[in-house]
């Protein structure tokens, strides 16, 4: 199909409750929607690339500037058909993988509408409804934090993963193993560990977690690798996996038992498909991470974690863990065993309410060709 036109919207989303990671502590989520229009219909796409670069090195200025000067002039007036197409186009910009991600979901979502095809049947997944976790950021004490988790079990959510950093640690995680003995309870600390200051987290080995996700640095496989080789604990590789191939070096150099697979930070669905493949061949449980996603991110994550790899719960929770409005008619609910709804329709199977979306546009960008 043809790209005719592309619009891209800065958006500015209010989280229904503050989000403290051991970078930083968010009230509103920004990202970029990509609006792709190709014979006669439209596609979205999410950039979950935040307002700062604590997560990643893209934020969503660096995403708009990567999209509107270099990604979306590759594409319009192109006549582009599968998504390994777009990636070729799109390979002589280094890097900026979650700016191409966003692209190339607009293009999935377009191809599925064209062909009346949902996007877990495009990806071809097996589940129509996927295991969901919820993940908890820092609160303000450890007691605090066991109040907030047993809100969220009241909601049916029945895997808990909670944020970690230096002196936030062992004693949090204890307190929640300590009120809930059975939860499957896993911890993220985004980085914020060295191989020496990891030490100090042996504790975390006899609370029968289900993984520790990213102790280290991202572009450290080694020490991940050492530090795998101590604790008992899966240790779930997020941030350090940008690709096909540092997942197979991760894999080889035992630097991970487990993936979190994230389309935007792999640059795209195909790329997530391809990791998934590659950890099924190989036994390697992966689960469908989450970037506090708008409807639309949402939606593609669930077709995602549809494939039969995904065997653990992603962090895709309800709507209501996160927006009060969403930008899309669609809101995702819990369903009492813990999972939610994949979106059968035709692409990403949701639709956009242009007012929501008026009001959580900060900025939006018109790019056709000529
Ligand atoms: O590390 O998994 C992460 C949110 C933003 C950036 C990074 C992460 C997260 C989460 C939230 O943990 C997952 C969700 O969307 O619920
Ligand atoms: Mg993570």
């Amino acid at each position: 199909m043809k790209i005719e036109r592309v619009i891209l919207y800065h958006l500015r989303m209010p989280l229904l409750s503050a989000f403290e990671t051991s970078f930083g502590r968010i009230n509103t989520r920004d990202c970029v929607l990509v609006e792709a229009f190709a014979e006669g219909l439209d596609g979205y796409g999410e950039c979950p690339a935040d307002r700062d670069p604590g997560y990643s090195y893209e934020t969503v200025g660096t995403a708009l500037h990567i999209l509107q000067d270099f990604l979306v002039p590759a594409v319009l007036g192109q006549e582009i058909t599968t998504a390994e197409d777009l990636q070729q186009r799109m390979a002589f910009v280094r890097g900026h993988l979650m700016a191409k991600a966003g692209l190339e979901m607009a293009l999935w979502d377009l191809l599925g509408k064209a062909r009346g095809i949902s996007l877990r049947e495009m990806l071809g997944g097996v589940r129509q409804k996927v295991d969901v976790g919820v993940s908890v950021g820092l609160q303000e004490s450890p007691s605090r934090l066991v109040e907030v988790v047993r809100g969220y079990l009241e909601l049916g959510y029945r895997r808990v993963k909670i944020k970690i950093k230096p002196g936030r640690d062992v004693g949090d995680a204890q307190a929640v193993r300590k009120a809930f003995p059975s939860l499957r309870l896993q911890v993220d600390a985004n980085s914020a560990y060295t191989l020496e200051s990891a030490a100090s987290l042996t504790p975390l080995d006899e609370l029968d977690l289900l993984l520790i996700e990213q102790p280290l640095a991202e572009d450290d496989l080694w020490d991940h690798h050492q530090m795998q080789a101590w604790f008992r604990t899966p240790i779930c590789l997020d941030e350090s996996i940008t690709s096909l191939r540092l997942a197979r070096q991760a894999l080889e150099m035992k630097a991970c038992r487990v993936i979190n697979i994230k389309p935007g930070r792999v640059g795209g669905l195909s790329q997530g498909v391809a990791i998934h493949d590659l950890c099924q061949d190989q036994g390697i449980p992966v689960w469908c991470g989450g970037m506090l996603e708008t409807g639309v991110g949402r939606a593609s994550n669930l077709a995602l974690a549809s494939l039969p790899g995904f065997t653990l719960p992603g962090d895709i929770s309800a709507t209501d863990r996160y927006y009060h409005e969403d930008i899309t008619h669609e809101r995702f609910v819990l369903n009492p065993d813990s999972t939610i709804d994949v979106p059968s329709g035709p692409g990403l199977g949701v639709s956009i309410d242009p007012s929501a979306l008026k009001r959580a546009t900060l900025t939006r960008i018109n790019l056709a060709s000529h």
